[in-house]
């Protein structure tokens, strides 16, 4: 059996993810920081397929916690490593920002992924075997207004995903970049503090992508035959074109 390793697994993408592997008959090593609800996916998961399921409750701001959980893998194998642990905060121009707000953006997408795959790849280098998908965002290619560190943070998720392509060619790993548009999750309450209505105005108009038609690509992509890697794959809503353009009903 195959074994998948998920961050930011408690919702949304990475939660889809989750279901949609165990469906495939992988194995899950899933990863957040909200224990009882990795506790809750886990006993779902495992009641539902055949599967076995790890948890590691960790937040991968942070290295040397990270290093202690991670390191008892090493005897695991490890197929696909898929960083999506990632967050936006705010909306505003650079003089108005809030800086704590700039490090943890800055801190979980970047470093966060960084860190995990640090730890993950000489895993999979001893295996000569691997896939790491990165989570990114539309937000990676095009820059719009007020989403200045969020952009740039994910600008820097497509630049790490080449440059890890560049350095995994030698292992036979291979490494996809996904960049999702405007997906329906839990993502604008998170940008927005918890304001419903604002989040919910993000989508107003318009059928938005949902966390499973990600979990259907980063899916497809890790089925590819061996031989195949799938560099990059942007996906949007029917109706919106980029980062700047959609069209909304009234
Ligand atoms: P959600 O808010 O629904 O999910 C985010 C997940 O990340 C949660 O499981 C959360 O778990 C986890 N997470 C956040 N911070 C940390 C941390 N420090 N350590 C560990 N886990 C963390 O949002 P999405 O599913 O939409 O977002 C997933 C990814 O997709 C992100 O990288 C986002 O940037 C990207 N994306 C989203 C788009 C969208 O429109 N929704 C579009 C393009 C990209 P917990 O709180 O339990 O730690
Ligand atoms: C999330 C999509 O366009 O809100 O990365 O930045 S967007």
């Amino acid at each position: 059996m195959k074994t998948v390793f998920i961050t930011g697994a408690t919702s949304g993408i990475g939660e889809a993810c989750a279901e949609k592997f165990a469906q495939n008959n992988y194995n899950l090593i899933l990863l957040a920081r909200r224990e009882e609800k990795l506790i809750q996916l886990k006993n779902d998961l495992e009641k539902k397929y055949s599967i076995s399921i790890k948890i590691i409750c960790a937040d991968v701001r942070n290295y040397s916690d990270l290093e202690k959980k991670l390191t008892q893998l090493t005897d695991t194998k490890i197929d696909i490593l898929i960083n999506n642990a990632g967050l936006s905060l705010g909306l505003g121009p650079i003089h108005e920002g809030d800086i704590s707000q700039w490090d943890t953006m800055i801190d979980t997408n970047v470093k966060g992924l960084l860190y995990v795959t640090r730890l993950i790849s000489p895993i999979m280098l001893k295996q000569n075997s691997g896939h790491i998908i990165n989570i990114s965002s539309i937000a990676g290619r095009e820059t719009y207004a007020n989403g200045n560190v969020y952009c740039a943070t994910k600008h820097a998720v497509d630049s790490i995903s080449k440059a890890i392509r560049i350095d995994m060619l030698p292992y036979g790993i291979k490494v996809t970049n996904i960049a999702p548009g405007m997906v329906n999750t839990n993502f604008s309450l998170v940008r927005f503090n918890g304001d419903k209505n604002r989040a919910d105005s993000v989508y107003k108009g318009i059928e938005p992508l949902y966390a499973i038609d990600i979990a259907e690509s980063v899916y497809f992509a890790g089925a590819q035959a061996d031989n195949v890697n799938l560099n990059d794959i942007v996906i949007t809503p029917k109706f919106q074109a980029n980062a700047t353009t959609s069209i909304r009903k009234e």
